[in-house]
């Protein structure tokens, strides 16, 4: 009788052990995410210059739902257009500008078109 308290005693006692481990787990992997969202290192802005076939700042945070605008200073043509295809393609004419608005939160890369060497990025935070 005695033996078998003590048996479920060290039963329970590992139960429990287990329980705060799996807890401790459960936080570590619930702030992982947060590091990098607030990381990015990019300028706060909503307006990228283009001149001399540079994107001005490369790397900006925007707030999701802020609108990005591209003025074109050169006196040609670009791009600025989103790597995964889909989120936004302009077409920048000389002294043109264009518009993209972020409705997801995320990282987008884009580049232009006509000039490979042309690249930048978008975070867009909530
Ligand atoms: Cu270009």
């Amino acid at each position: 009788m005695k033996i078998k308290n003590v048996v479920s005693l060290f039963i329970a006692a590992i139960l429990v052990t287990l329980l705060i481990i799996s807890c401790g787990k459960g936080s570590g992997t619930t702030n992982a995410p947060a590091g990098p969202a607030g990381g990015g290192g990019g300028v706060v802005s909503n307006n990228i210059d283009i001149t001399n076939m540079t994107f001005t700042p490369a790397n900006i945070n925007v707030k999701v739902g802020t609108p990005v605008t591209w003025t074109n200073h050169d006196p040609f043509a670009h791009t600025a257009t989103a790597n995964d295809g889909t989120s936004f393609n302009l077409n920048l004419s000389a002294n043109g500008s264009g518009t993209f608005t972020p409705l997801t939160a995320g990282t987008y890369q884009y580049h232009c078109n006509i000039h490979s060497s042309m690249t930048g990025t978008i975070t867009a935070i909530n």
